[in-house]
């Protein structure tokens, strides 16, 4: 049945619900009434508040709120603030709300891995050699100690640094050493993990620091304390604890929710609470519980973030990304929502409603109207991944109307840093020297990291076409969040997706036999792509710094605070970072002058913006190539320009050759 004519315009033309999926169950009367951030998005118009947009709306005291216009004398803030000090004290507090939650989710992995190591938990020490070389790396000796007195070393040694206050994180000496010195000159190197934090909190208080560098100053070193601290620490102990990921295949797009079982999707960013739901839905007990109602099982799929650190480690599919999470409960046949914290819409919660799911909150840092609470605690762990899981089983005779879409997508995830130097390297040597051995050589161009959110203001094929382009022209991407599950579901993250390369990086995958677009985890793992970048410089032939290679990053549909902690903590690595839409400072001159030109100039990395996902790419190649220039590697890389032609050819081929799974297949 045609049920597009029940919708208005509005609905029609809110531009994500081009997405196949959403389309499809948005379209489809099972959904009727609901309403999605997509909808939102068109009620609200296309023109957001310039003020707020631009960074320049003032509300840090009681003498405003003040909206600011750059150069116009009457508009300054009432206690005299320039355009440039608030729009330069908003991107700090953007930096300092993005970190906090990359350091509270790192507190939190810390806490689990030290319970786990007293045996207070369910999970284990799994990556044994991991453990060792974080000590190492912390400055623990590992030698001739059991694997859980050596995690408890290394769990209080990280521990103690997100309280201390004076000295260095210890992953600060991971990047290289002429990173380091110039951290070092420009005083931005942070000092404990929560210190950032606080300090850029009252710097940006009404009356202290209202000078923009000194401000940004303060975001870059904040932002090192999320990259190089919190994230890494978050990533590294979570690997240490819940293995460290190699390749894996799993399913993306909301066509991965089942008929004949009980659909629990988890969603928000701690592994913890989805890895005990993971190890409970294959519990006796739980199957049959799930099997008297009706069901053949538990099937346990991802949103988000947390979703995509259990793809990573155990190859659990991935329901939706952040624009899907209220289309995937809009199908009417997800028993329960388990939510643990960051980047859930409250709009969730009245979709749910609707229906006969279970929102669940699991955090007493994150609660929602309307939701069930049942608080998540590391030592109870699979009591507690046991009772959610009971609620939904007890909802899925409820299951009314529903409609689950056929659209779903192959991918291959799990590359982490270490599976990234196995693949390339060997098992005999295992090491970063063939990816830059083809850099040098020319077969490869570059290499781009496609990160962060999605975002119904944004074209949903940005993602995609983005990495389509760089890929084409010979540049490797990797890709993490957000970005990966839309490159994923438009068949981007599967070998056979070699095809769309450029001749020579074709040649290379062919070797190595994986995908040009390789995921490397949740955003919290973009602390994965630091590494690699050091260690890329550290074997050697692409220059002394991160600075010097020819890498480039984006996050084309970026919306998040931490997305600009994350972009930042690249920049301040020495990365070019091109944002997709909008700058959050463009309401001032000065102070976006300054993050473009001026960071570029400190940090031998800035940022820089695009409109189209062919704007981002010219951006990013032309950085490249600038780079090979730098470094002598000039010699005949021209740069294959890409039109609609060539999209839809490669588009008509790929879909061929992986199979697409549409609807009716
Ligand atoms: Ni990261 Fe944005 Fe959120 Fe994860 Fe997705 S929206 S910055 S990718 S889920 S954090």
């Amino acid at each position: 049945m045609d049920t597009s004519k029940r919708f208005d315009k509005k609905r029609d033309k809110c531009p994500n619900i081009q997405c196949e999926s959403n389309r499809a169950v948005l379209r489809n009367e099972c959904s009727e009434g609901v309403s999605t951030a997509a909808h939102r998005v068109a009620k609200r118009g296309a023109m957001p508040c310039l003020f707020g947009k631009g960074g320049t709306c003032c509300h840090n005291c009681n003498m405003g709120p003040c909206q600011i216009i750059e150069g116009v004398e009457d508009m300054q803030g009432v206690c005299g603030a320039t355009a440039a000090t608030v729009a330069a004290r908003t991107f700090c507090r953007m930096v300092a709300g993005g970190s906090s939650a990359h350091m509270d989710h790192g507190r939190g992995v810390v806490l689990a891995f030290l319970a786990t190591a007293r045996g207070e938990t369910p999970y284990e020490i799994k990556d044994t050699i991991k453990l060792r070389e974080t000590a190492l790396r912390v400055g623990i000796d590992p030698a001739e100690k059991d694997p859980r007195d050596l995690a408890i070393e290394v769990g209080n040694k990280l521990l103690s640094e997100f309280g201390q206050q004076t000295g260095m994180p210890s992953f600060i000496k991971r990047a290289p050493k002429a990173r380091q010195e110039l951290w070092a000159r420009r005083g931005v190197i942070p000092r404990g993990i929560d210190r950032e934090v606080v300090e850029i909190m009252h710097r940006t208080h009404i009356g202290v620091d209202q000078e923009h560098k000194s401000l940004l100053s303060q975001a870059a070193r904040c932002s090192l304390a999320d990259g190089w601290a919190a994230s890494m620490i978050a990533t590294e102990l979570s690997d240490i604890m819940f293995g460290t990921p190699v390749p894996i295949r799993s399913r993306v797009d909301i066509g991965v929710l089942k008929e004949d079982e009980v659909n629990i999707t988890v969603h928000g960013h701690e592994p913890v609470l989805a890895e005990a739901l993971a190890m409970a839905a294959s519990d006796p007990e739980i199957v049959k519980a799930a099997k008297k109602v009706g069901a053949k099982g538990i099937n346990l799929t991802g949103v988000c973030c947390t979703g995509t650190e259990v793809l990573m480690r155990r190859g659990i599919p991935v329901a939706g990304s952040f624009i899907q999470q209220e289309v995937v409960l809009a199908t009417g046949a997800v028993e329960a929502m388990v939510v643990d914290v960051q980047c859930i819409m409250q709009g969730v919660s009245p979709v749910a409603d609707k229906f006969h799911t279970e929102l669940i909150t699991t955090s007493d840092k994150a609660k929602i109207p309307g939701a069930t609470h049942i608080q998540f605690d590391d030592h109870r762990a699979m009591d507690v991944a046991k009772e959610i899981i009971t609620h939904a089983i007890k909802r899925y005779p409820d299951r009314g109307r529903h409609f689950i879409p056929k659209f779903r997508m192959d991918l291959v995830a799990g590359f982490s840093h270490e599976t990234i130097n196995y693949l390339l390297g060997g098992r005999f040597r295992a090491s970063y020297r063939p990816l830059n051995d083809n850099i040098i050589n020319g077969r490869i161009r570059g290499v781009a990291a496609i990160v962060g959110c999605d975002n119904y203001r944004v074209m949903d094929e940005v993602h995609a076409e983005l990495a389509k382009e760089l890929i084409a022209n010979d540049v490797l991407v990797v890709a993490t969040g957000c970005a990966a599950t839309g490159a994923a579901r438009a068949g981007l993250l599967v070998p056979e997706a070699m095809d769309m390369a450029g001749d020579g990086l074709k040649e290379v995958l062919e070797a190595v036999g994986c995908p040009p677009v390789l995921h490397m985890g949740s955003c919290v793992d973009n602390s994965r792509i630091l590494i690699a970048a050091a260690e890329m410089v550290n074997t050697g032939g692409l220059g002394n710094d991160i600075s010097d290679l020819p890498i480039a990053g984006s996050s084309p549909q970026w919306m998040s605070e931490k997305a600009v902690s994350i972009g930042q903590y690249c920049v301040t690595s020495g990365v070019y970072v091109v944002f997709g839409p909008n700058f959050p400072t463009s309401g001032s001159k000065i102070v976006t002058d300054y993050c473009f030109n001026g960071m570029a100039d400190l940090y031998g990395g800035g940022w820089g913006v695009g409109e189209t996902s062919n704007e981002i790419a010219s951006k990013m190649i032309d950085h490249i190539n600038q780079k090979r220039q730098d470094l002598g590697l000039d010699k005949k890389k021209e740069r294959v320009l890409f039109d609609m032609a060539m999209r839809r050819e490669l588009e008509a081929t790929h879909l061929h050759d992986v199979g697409c799974k549409g609807p009716g297949q």
